[in-house]
């Protein structure tokens, strides 16, 4: 079954303003700053893609200078049956989202299985690793709220996670949408769990409940799977459909990526938010340039798989989704 593409009633504008407004803006900029610099240092050409690529003049010359995929063989059979790349890259440059993906229940039960039993790192912090079906003893353990789980390079270990990655349909979508230079720049899983007190700064890391969009390459698309079940209270992922093709001047030439929910829904449309709730399996793809985010979860623990695509060489520690850390 597709995953649910509602409008989003919940979290309310109101609650999400509040939220995006905590924190003050040079503290989010902050929190930000040695990511930013270890990426320049990896690799310098990520600067003129920082400053250029949230512009759009700048994503619109990048676009136009890019090679255009000309595809020469039939698809090779996928695990998501018989989906047409180019319809669905249509769709991604109409509405920035495409929501009608299903995974086979064999790989999403595998994976499944495979994050239950192998620990994972709390707030993207490797001192704090963990078993999530422990979640509420590591929090008592580590005497702080665990607002995320992730698996870094452990993501790889998942015979599941790794059939995904590898499914044809993902790099047929990105070519089709993002031109013949497509490649993987992302593959990662990981847990959000209901927690009592996460600080704004460990929710600004996980972006969660804070409405932001990607700047890690000049073109990006990333496939999101539901890896349990997805409800109101399970922290779904959110995308504003149609924001990643026209920009508010104040939304490009900004450091910022992230901006209050009341900025975003009143000029983007918030009839246009949506919330991506579906079954265990249930995956959409996004342009996500377009404003987006995860919520906290109220009530269960959502497992989360993403799988990246741009344009330019990968950073080797964003390929997890693993940020510098603060401490
Ligand atoms: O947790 C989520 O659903 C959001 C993830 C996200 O914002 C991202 O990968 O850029």
């Amino acid at each position: 079954m597709p995953v649910n593409v509602s409008p989003t009633a919940s979290p309310s504008g109101n609650d999400l303003e509040a939220v995006a407004r905590s924190g003050s803006r040079f503290r989010r900029m902050a929190v930000r700053i040695p990511t930013y610099l270890a990426d320049v240092k990896e690799n310098p050409a990520w600067l003129p893609m920082f400053m250029l690529a949230r512009t759009m003049p700048g994503r619109r010359a990048h676009w136009a200078m890019s090679a255009k995929y000309k595809p020469t063989a039939a698809s090779a059979p996928s695990i998501f049956g018989d989906l047409d790349a180019a319809k669905i890259a249509e769709d991604l440059r109409r509405d920035g989202i495409f929501a009608n993906l299903q995974l086979p229940a064999e790989i999403h039960t595998e994976i499944r299985d495979f994050a239950d039993a192998t620990p994972c790192f709390g707030n993207f912090n490797r001192g704090l690793e963990f078993l999530a079906p422990q979640h509420d003893e590591a929090e008592a353990t580590f005497g702080r709220s665990l607002l995320s789980g992730h698996f870094f390079e452990r993501s790889l270990d998942s015979p599941g996670v790794l059939a995904v990655q590898k499914d044809p349909l993902l790099i047929d979508v990105a070519r089709h949408y993002l031109g013949a230079t497509a490649q993987l720049i992302t593959t990662r899983i990981w847990w959000s769990f209901p927690t009592k007190a996460s600080s704004e700064a460990d929710r600004s890391l996980a972006s969660l409940d804070k409405f932001h969009f990607d700047l890690d390459d000049w073109r990006m698309l990333k496939f999101f799977f539901n890896l349990v079940d997805v409800d109101e209270g399970t922290g779904p992922h959110v995308f504003v459909k149609g924001s990643h093709s026209r920009r508010k001047t104040k939304h490009q030439y900004t450091l910022l990526v992230g901006h209050p929910a009341d900025e975003v829904l009143d000029y983007y449309g918030a009839d246009k938010a949506v919330t991506l709730t579906g079954p265990a399996g249930s995956g959409f793809v996004e342009d996500p340039f377009g404003f987006h985010m995860g919520t906290v979860p109220t009530t269960r623990p959502r497992l989360m798989m993403e799988v990246g695509f741009g344009v330019s060489k990968p950073s080797r520690r964003r390929f997890h989704g693993e940020p510098v850390i603060r401490r």
